[in-house]
């Protein structure tokens, strides 16, 4: 299924007169504060978010899953799905791959379906940790980490596999994340297992091409529950300057312990040059991957505040590879992407909101008050018509929401692809 903008259009009209009301009124009030509101809303109509290929199915990566039918069961649906995404927000218009989730058959037709959608590839990403059918090695006492060399040579191979399809899709980045730990006290070297880790890394870095990055993904714990070898971002960054220039720490936001300072991680990070790639998602406890916004939107906008702070003021970090990181099991896996999206832009619009010249005038003087008040000030301005107008900038849906359901985007999808569900293959 593909939308189209004269679609789009018309599903727009009968919003567009409330939409004009709401942002001349809020026009009014940035202007009065010195907003550069056309910037502002350039920035949100630039951002763009790869959509991970494994949140398109229902019941995301772990336990159980419940079918949403309708899902896509190939490579070529998953990019439809995005693409719907995208013409609905002109947010989504990349895709992250999973391997081997999602090997292409036909590389040419898979391009030209991404392309024709208005869809790039991201970052691209390894998986050493479950055993694939057929393998040699297990990897049940690590990968990238493992004891074993052929257990650990088999998991580098599969990383320089995964950098050859991205090569021949167009990606420039392979994201590694390890689920290599213990769950006992004495189970292994700690010391040991960080330095299998740092030469594998090395050694897949050493491979990459020219023009690639390589991202480092740190998680405090799960699958294990006693050690995890990149367990932190002080790890994650250590590994990366191991590697080289092109190797940088990537932050998923469920990948820290509870009340964890994500934002300050993320200004060093930054400063140091050595932030590469986002994975959005929020939790209640820990790795629970639930709609971006959905639990603590005001971390994530203090998150967001310190990335628009950094994107100002650090030439030394690069661009930066976005990606939600979320999917569960209870909503339509495209409307709960949509609900990601539009708390990704708003938390982003906020922030650009955000007077930095003014809050560092507050720090100066210590009037720690007014430094909140500056703070708060944006986070609660209700931007919502600053991220429509980007979107309508963009031949976007007013509300995206709305849209998917008077399309009913879900029911075409049934009808084209049935009601048989990867999921759970019933
Ligand atoms: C691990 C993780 C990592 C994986 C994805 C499926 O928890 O965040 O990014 O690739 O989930
Ligand atoms: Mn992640
Ligand atoms: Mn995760």
């Amino acid at each position: 299924m593909q939308l189209t903008k004269d679609q789009l259009q018309t599903i727009n009209q009968s919003g567009l007169s409330r939409h004009e009301t709401d942002f001349n009124y809020l026009l009014d009030k940035l202007l009065a504060n010195g907003t550069a509101v056309e910037d502002v809303i350039t920035r949100l109509a630039d951002f763009q978010v790869a959509i991970p290929s494994w949140a398109l199915g229902a019941g995301g990566t772990r336990f159980g899953r419940f079918s949403y039918h309708g899902e896509p069961a190939s490579l070529e649906q998953k990019l439809d799905d995005v693409g719907v995404l995208h013409a609905l927000t002109q947010t989504a218009g990349a895709v992250s791959l999973h391997i081997p989730w999602d090997i292409p058959t036909d590389y040419a037709a898979v391009r030209e379906r991404a392309d024709s959608l208005g869809l790039k590839f991201d970052a691209i990403n390894s998986n050493t940790f479950q055993d694939q059918h057929g393998a040699d090695h297990s990897y049940k006492h690590g990968s990238l980490s493992a004891g074993e060399e052929g257990a650990r040579r088999q998991a580098i191979e599969h990383n320089l596999e995964v950098v050859e399809i991205g090569r021949r899709l167009g990606s420039q980045s392979l994201t590694v994340w390890l689920a290599d730990g213990t769950n006992f006290p004495g189970q292994r070297n700690f010391q040991r297992n960080l330095l299998q880790t740092q030469d594998s890394l090395q050694q897949i870095y050493a491979a990459l091409p020219d023009d690639w990055k390589l991202y480092i993904e740190y998680k405090p714990y799960e699958p294990n529950f006693y050690s995890t070898v990149i367990q932190d971002w002080g790890t994650s960054l250590m590994l990366a300057n191991a590697c080289g220039d092109r190797a940088f720490t990537l932050v998923d936001l469920g990948h820290h312990l509870p009340n964890t300072n994500i934002e300050q991680i993320v200004a060093t990070l930054m400063l140091k040059g050595k932030l590469g790639g986002f994975h959005f998602n929020d939790s209640k406890y820990g790795d629970d991957d639930l709609t971006v916004g959905s639990t603590k939107p005001y971390a994530l906008f203090l998150i967001f505040n310190e990335l628009v702070y950094g994107m100002r003021n650090n030439p030394q970090n690069p661009d930066l590879a976005w990606m939600i990181d979320a999917s569960h099991n209870v909503k339509d896996p495209l409307e709960d992407l949509i609900q990601s999206l539009e708390a990704i832009q708003i938390a982003y619009a906020q922030a650009l909101l955000v007077d930095q010249e003014e809050l560092a005038r507050a720090q100066e003087a210590h009037d720690v008050v007014r430094c909140q008040e500056i703070l708060q000030d944006a986070y609660r301005t209700d931007v919502r018509p600053l991220v429509q107008r980007a979107r309508l900038s963009r031949g976007g849906a007013l509300n995206p929401l709305h849209a998917y359901r008077k399309l009913e985007v879900r029911n075409e999808l049934i009808r084209e692809r049935g009601k048989h569900t990867v999921a759970t293959g019933l």
